[in-house]
């Protein structure tokens, strides 16, 4: 099991082996950075992009504009999946789970179906922001992608896994993310799954020092 050693570490001067991580404190994606982060020990300074000054050092160094970005032993890594990737394979795997030949296809099919539900639900929760009376089919049909998704994946997870290989790898760090992160925005309402609600419970102890509700 993944156990977080610090969620957020902010010193006064970056010293120059801390990873500079541009995002929010409410982001899933960066969630999932902050987590692997604190659990390889690897202390990072968060840009906060919710402010102007955040904002435009972003757009400085990431052409997407998305978050998490971060910059690390002299190179910017866009997207969580890469960033998590080079955290476990230069700072080492030892609490998470590898994944193997056998399992790869499982895994990746299960981080393409949570992540396009993820991002299905963010541009709702966006769209809407901008206009809470917005509508179009387009919308409906993310809606609808939402559910299928969930079912897919509620028939997948077992305890407190979700590929047939027992422990916490990405596939259980994106679901929590995910779902706790539709939670928190009330995207979407997953307490009809037991299997999701037992999955949650499972974890919340070791992902607690990261939720986002803290942040707002
Ligand atoms: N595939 C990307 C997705 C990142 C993403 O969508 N981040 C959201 C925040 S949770 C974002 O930056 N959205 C800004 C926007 O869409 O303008 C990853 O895994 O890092």
């Amino acid at each position: 099991m993944l156990r977080p050693l610090s969620p957020n570490l902010v010193p006064c001067e970056i010293p120059a082996d801390t990873m500079k991580l541009y995002g929010t404190l409410t982001s899933p994606y960066v969630r999932r950075v902050r987590v692997v982060a604190a659990a390889v020990g690897v202390p990072f300074t968060l840009i906060d992009t919710k402010t102007e000054d955040g904002q435009a050092a972003l757009r400085g160094v990431n052409p997407l504009w998305k978050v998490p970005t971060v910059e690390i032993d002299g190179q910017i890594i866009v997207d969580s999946r890469a960033i998590v990737e080079y955290l476990l394979r230069t700072r080492g795997h030892e609490q998470f789970r590898p994944v193997t030949q056998h399992g790869f296809i499982l895994e990746s099919n299960i981080t393409q179906v949570v992540d396009n539900a993820l991002d299905a639900g963010i541009r709702r929760f966006y769209l809407e922001q901008d206009d809470p009376d917005i509508s179009a089919p387009y919308l409906d049909k993310e809606k609808a992608r939402v559910d299928s998704a969930m079912a897919w994946i509620a028939d997948r997870v077992h305890g407190p896994w979700v590929t047939d290989e027992p422990g916490f790898g990405f596939a259980e760090l994106a679901l929590y993310t995910t779902l706790d992160w539709m939670r928190f925005r009330k995207a979407y309402d997953f307490s009809g799954y037991q299997c999701l609600v037992d999955f949650m419970a499972a974890h919340a102890e070791d992902m607690a020092a990261t939720a986002p509700d803290a942040a707002g």
